[in-house]
């Protein structure tokens, strides 16, 4: 057989798993210190629930298929619907605000897959019921207290940050955009230096706007600064008055430094209502490190009621590699506490017992299973990094004793195993 797991899955073998279940920690760490409970969803979903018809990459790629009963069904590309509904699910029963996090493993599928991976897991904070943006600056305080822990600093990376109120502002307030084609024209946007002018005005054309729209876009987008904003739209402007409040907090949070006004930033998912951010590589070498933003309405395209909410998903791939570059991934290795050796088969009973009493004394125990002479157990306590070597010898059981050679020392002790 192949040995290769399926096409853009990854499998995680020790070495692999101790860097996720290191990162992983962090992000419970950090979810802790922030307040924040952990969450799950089942990885398969109905369909309908991603079905939304913006155009968004993310739905496009859905990895969709039909079950035994002919019910379609979708691994979740993304954990915010899933999340949506279970916040409908429990009615108006929840006590807001809710802050939950999860680590949801997400999947993709693209036809043409070129090497690239169709799953990843997704570090995701989200609260449910704060309208202000004092709850975007908390999940930004969070990223940032995230990659500081890492070992990263406002040099390496930065958070742009915008609003989809900018964009509204020009288009929908200024320029008589509909409503109702704001949300695919931002998808769209996101897709703005990835595609030629000429694909970008056909699919305005197709949204039943103009072409011309394209220079009104870019001129906003190139906005930099809160006096740049300011002129554009007026001081009263809410796209001002938030990311002012924004601004003001974070300096607060002591994490401005990490902050930078940047109202390119739209991202590509459709519910996005307000504040959006993205974390970068100031080396500009990587994708997104991490993105999020308000979706204020998401509820109601579930036929809900509308609960202000904002949140961020990031993922375990760019800042795997972005660590690596830096030199940040630390040595994990594999260890445990004691190898317990038997000298002979008829000692292997004993050996067994010993095993168990230091387990229950709570210690990590890797009994030899194999008969295997005495240098071979040298040399595996060496491999696994064990602290200590503990032998069990005829001479000595029968005394009720065992040899413990320390490892890093090379001293040695024969212990009563009543007292181990
Ligand atoms: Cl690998 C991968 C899976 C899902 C990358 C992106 C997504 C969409 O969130």
């Amino acid at each position: 057989m192949d040995t290769k797991p399926p096409r853009g899955t990854r499998d995680f073998f020790p070495d692999d798993m101790r860097l996720r279940t290191w990162l992983f920690g962090h992000f419970r760490e950090v979810a802790r210190q922030y307040g924040f409970e952990e969450y799950d969803a089942p990885v398969v979903e109905t369909e309908d629930l991603y079905i939304r018809k913006a155009g968004e990459e993310i739905t496009g790629q859905l990895y969709n298929f039909a079950d035994k009963k002919g019910r379609r069904l979708a691994l979740r590309p993304e954990m915010t619907p899933s999340l949506a509904r279970m916040i409908l699910a429990k009615g108006g029963a929840l006590k807001l605000p809710v802050k939950w996090f999860s680590i949801p493993q997400c999947w993709r599928y693209e036809r043409m897959t070129r090497g690239r991976k169709r799953e990843h897991y997704q570090w995701n904070m989200d609260v449910f019921g704060v309208p202000g943006v004092a709850a975007e600056v908390e999940l930004l305080a969070a990223i940032v207290t995230f990659l500081t822990r890492l070992g990263l600093s406002s040099a390496d990376v930065g958070i742009k940050i915008s609003s989809r109120k900018v964009l509204q502002g020009v288009l929908v307030d200024r320029l008589g955009v509909p409503e109702d084609k704001f949300a695919p024209v931002c998808v769209l946007v996101d897709k703005l230096e990835k595609l030629p002018r000429e694909a970008i005005e056909k699919d305005l054309a197709e949204l039943g706007l103009d072409g011309s729209l394209v220079d009104r876009i870019i001129e906003t987008l190139s906005i930099r600064d809160l006096d740049a904003l300011t002129e554009a739209l007026g001081p009263e402007h809410e796209a001002v008055t938030d990311l002012m409040t924004l601004f003001t907090l974070a300096e607060a949070y002591g994490i401005a430094d990490w902050l930078v006004l940047d109202a390119s930033v739209v991202r590509g998912l459709a519910y996005y209502t307000g504040t959006v951010f993205e974390a970068f590589d100031r080396g500009a070498t990587l994708r997104a490190i991490c993105g999020g933003g308000r979706y204020d309405r998401l509820l109601s395209t579930f036929g809900g009621k509308d609960v202000p909410a904002c949140g961020f998903g990031f993922g375990d791939v760019v800042i795997a590699e972005l660590l690596k570059d830096k030199g940040l991934v630390p040595e994990l290795t594999s260890t445990c506490d004691d190898i317990v050796f038997a000298f002979s088969e008829d000692l292997r009973g004993a050996a067994q017992q010993v095993a168990m009493k230091l387990r229950s004394a709570g210690r990590s125990v890797d009994l030899v299973l194999q008969k295997k002479k005495m240098k071979w157990a040298y040399t595996h306590a060496d491999a696994r990094g064990a602290r200590r070597l503990v032998l069990i010898a005829p001479s000595e059981w029968e005394q009720g004793l065992v040899r413990i050679k320390d490892l890093a020392t090379g001293g040695q002790a024969d212990v009563a195993f009543d007292t181990l």
